[in-house]
């Protein structure tokens, strides 16, 4: 190891022994600070303080190693294990982490996601208050984590992506806030454990095709919770069954690294050459750091030494990074055991001291909150008979020297509950101000699901398509392909992708000839691999490009579901509004042929991606205005185009690339004063076709085109317009209690619209199964055109059986 420290010693021949020898001993410092966390952290939950724990003790000191090659511009996208990285990078204090455990709802004291996630889920912040983005290249990022492993790995490839795009599109502009010429690594990092996840295995293979300037580093600590290597990974080894992927002289490839994670030296050296491979040549390098350990077992929840035998303890105890760091620096004379000792000391009362700050900053405010209802409750309780009763659930709150919110609401809550029948001005002041901290609390822990800022999508106002007198009737597909044809001439920084997307021009020819026209940097294809499609949207739209992210078929979106919901949907939400990533999933189904082309599984996927838009466009038009909606907003947003329409013929729009659709305002299609019928995306045209040969029998239907399930209706429009018909049906293409029962509770219960109907609700949907192949296939799974004449004319009989007779 001696020979290690001198080669760094060497490597930073610039700075002389103490300067260096002060570098080491910080370093030190905060593998000490961050150990000292983990262990009060877990004691925090033990006492009850803190709900639950996971922490970063044992992996201390390769993070050092990594933060020293991590530079302004980088991203980081990783998972709990990375306090020390975070500390060592300046974007973790010990308030803030203390903060985070105890889940600080206040952004100042806690900035990783306002106590929205359990401590050991780190964000830096890429947005001003307004939500207009902060010069990244110029300040440390890290991606917001999330919980399901693996699930960090599909956005670092857009991550990494985006150096490459800004490093070769001469369009953009150099000042930008995002890229010094694509000189940016992103880094990720990930357990041993969760390498055994389909993600990691895409995002490898995907990062070696693209040539992406990546890091990505293992953490091998032999487990995964109680799972011991031989259950994961071939050969419990993963970058020895990684060996394939290394470069050569003949083959482009990843760099691989495999380093102790106890070595302190070596993990210098070693982090510093991959960045500079990763940033200089952008290839992606993969950092197998081995050896680690596990010091206080895998988080709160259980301890280890129900699986580890006591050699392995006893091997772990040895082996432990920050025991071996300390005595490479004793022995390499850049520190004394005193002075070691002394450090810790001082450093393990800081602790202590940043604990107990965060404690009062996270428990002031209840308190205060507390003592303002207090007397409220007392006042209500000494006028009112019951207040003996009364008196009882206020002493246990007064008694409650660190409530929290749900006891203060509760307590109000309840005591209100004996005077339900009493009409005092004190009872008044009681429920004034539950409301009121209601309104509050619900916003703290509820706000910034979708944007605030003046580019969030509902603020896109209306511009209709134009249309003159030497607008033609084309293939639908034209007006896609040449609207996109207009955002990729406007747009430097939109970019698509897909399988298919690039050389072909998309399997419908939405994007002919765009990829020999703006080259395969912005028009490309893609393996078949949908979870990092979507990461690649992700990332990239992380760092301020507007990715259109492809995925070939609605049914196959299930692929990639998992990231949309708990990485792009929840984005938003777990920064408290502090990062955004302004993606546009492009997609096409509902009605082609057979299983799995003819998908249309929209109330799955609503009920998954809340915080992500849905836009069920009915034609091209209407979906080439989303297109062109969305890109005037920094919000994201599935577009799920009608695969059966790319052939059909409609109107040429002359304002292609400037016309927009609204989000969340629905259109009347047609009028008629018998029964409003609700649809989206393919199942308008049937419902147009029965409404034709409904009025050839006397029955008069409305169309509604909802246009967008999320948001949905945001004017309650629908409402009004049953209140003409007193009847409503839904109709769709999903599984009964799909999307129709979704919009039938939008419409009957938040609308209210049960006040006004003379007849039962109703859904047409299709079948429970799904489709089967070819003509008759569809017809007896999917609503057809005889279904809607039959399910109208059915409640215009039961309305009125005389003049609409069944028998
Ligand atoms: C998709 C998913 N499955 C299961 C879990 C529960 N879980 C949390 S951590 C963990 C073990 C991870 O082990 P490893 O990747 O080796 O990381 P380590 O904790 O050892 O650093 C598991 C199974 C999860 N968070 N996500
Ligand atoms: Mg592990």
């Amino acid at each position: 190891m001696k020979d290690t420290a001198v080669a760094i010693e060497n490597s930073q021949s610039k700075l002389d022994r103490e300067d260096f020898k002060k570098e080491l001993i910080n370093d030190y410092k905060v593998a000490v600070t961050s150990r000292e966390c983990s262990l009060l952290g877990r004691r925090e939950v033990l006492t009850g303080k803190a709900k639950f724990g996971i922490f970063g003790d044992g992996k201390e000191v390769p993070q050092l190693a990594w933060a020293r090659a991590f530079k302004n511009g980088d991203f980081r996208s990783g998972y709990y294990r990375d306090q020390t990285f975070m500390m060592a990078i300046g974007e973790l204090t010990i308030e803030q982490f203390f903060a985070g455990l105890y889940a600080n709802t206040d952004l100042k004291e806690e900035p990783m996601s306002a106590g929205r996630q359990m401590g050991g889920h780190f964000a830096t912040h890429s947005l001003n208050e307004d939500g207009t983005w902060r010069n990244l290249k110029d300040q440390k990022n890290s991606s917001a984590d999330i919980s399901p492993t693996a699930g960090q790995m599909p956005r670092l490839l857009g991550l990494a992506q985006a150096s490459k795009v800004y490093r070769h599109n001469d369009l953009i502009d150099e000042n930008n806030p995002f890229s010094h010429n694509g000189n940016e690594v992103a880094w990720g990092t990930i357990g041993n454990a969760s390498t055994s996840e389909g993600h990691f295995w895409e995002t490898f293979n995907a990062a070696g095709v693209l040539q992406v300037p990546m890091v990505i580093s293992v953490w091998d600590d032999e487990y995964g919770i109680s799972v011991h290597a031989r259950h994961q990974t071939t050969k419990q080894d993963i970058s020895k069954i990684q060996a394939g992927f290394q470069r050569d002289e003949n083959d482009q490839g990843f760099e691989i690294f495999k380093v102790n994670g106890w070595d302190y030296a070596a993990l210098v050296e070693t982090y510093e050459k991959a960045g500079e491979i990763a940033r200089q040549e952008h290839v992606p390098v993969l950092i197998h750091v081995n050896e680690l350990t596990q010091p206080q077992g895998h988080s709160t929840s259980g301890s280890h030494e129900r699986y580890k035998d006591e050699n392995r303890l006893k091997w772990e105890r040895e082996h432990d990074c920050n025991l071996k760091f300390r005595e490479w620096l004793i022995s390499n004379e850049f520190a004394t055991d005193e002075e070691l000792t002394g450090l810790e000391k001082d450093i393990k009362k800081q602790v202590r001291e940043g604990k107990k700050a965060a404690w009062n900053n996270f428990i002031k405010p209840i308190q205060n909150e507390k003592a303002e209802i207090l007397p409220l409750l007392k006042n209500l309780a000494a006028q009112s008979e019951q207040g003996v009763f009364m008196q009882k659930e206020i002493d246990a709150l007064e008694q409650d020297r660190e409530p929290n919110r749900k006891s203060i609401l509760q307590t109000a809550k309840r005591v209100l509950r004996y005077v339900l029948k009493e009409n005092t001005e004190q009872k008044v002041a009681v429920q004034k101000w539950i409301k009121n901290y209601e309104t509050i609390q619900r916003a703290a822990y509820g706000d910034n699901l979708y944007s605030h800022s003046e580019k969030s999508a509902l603020n896109v106002e209306a511009v209709a398509p134009t249309y003159n007198e030497n607008s033609e009737e084309v293939d639908a597909r034209i007006i896609m392909r040449d609207n996109f044809d207009a955002l990729l001439g406007k747009h430097p920084e939109v970019m698509v992708f897909g399988e298919d997307a690039g050389e072909i021009g998309d399997v419908n020819q939405g994007l002919e000839g765009m990829q020999e026209k703006y080259g395969e940097l912005r028009v490309s294809d893609t393996g078949i691999r949908e979870a990092t499609i979507m990461g690649q949207g992700i990332g990239l739209a992380l760092r301020g490009l507007r990715p259109i992210a492809e995925i070939q078929y609605l049914d196959y979106l299930l692929y990639c579901l998992q990231i949309m919901s708990d990485d792009l949907a929840t984005l938003s939400y777990r920064t408290a509004g502090k990062q955004k990533a302004p993606v546009i999933i492009r997609t096409r189904g509902h009605r082609l042929e057979g299983i799995w082309h003819s998908g249309s599984q929209m109330g799955g996927i609503i009920n998954l991606v809340r915080g992500i838009h849905v836009l069920v466009p009915r034609n091209m038009t209407q979906a080439a205005g989303f297109y062109n909606t969305m890109l005037a907003s920094d919000e994201p947003a599935l577009i799920v185009e009608c695969l059966n329409g790319y052939r059909l013929k409609e109107k040429l729009p002359s304002n292609l690339g400037e016309y927009r659709v609204p989000l969340g305002i629905p259109e009347v299609l047609k009028g008629g004063g018998d029964i409003t019928v609700v649809s989206y995306g393919s199942t308008l045209r049937l419902v147009q076709e029965a409404a034709e040969e409904l009025e050839k029998v006397d029955i008069h239907i409305e169309i509604i085109d909802v246009q967008t399930l999320l948001p949905f209706d945001i004017n309650h429009s629908i409402v009004e317009q049953v209140k003409n018909t007193n009847r409503l049906l839904v109709v769709d293409e999903d599984v009964p209690g799909g999307a129709s029962a979704f919009i039938m509770q939008k419409i009957v219960d938040e609308q209210e619209a049960y006040r006004y109907l003379d007849s039962k609700p109703q859904c047409l949907s299709a079948r429970e199964h799904r489709p089967a192949y070819g003509t008759d296939g569809d017809y007896f799974s999917k609503p057809s055109a005889d279904d809607i004449f039959d399910k109208c004319y059915a409640m215009m009989h039961e309305a009125n059986p005389k003049n609409y007779p069944l028998d």
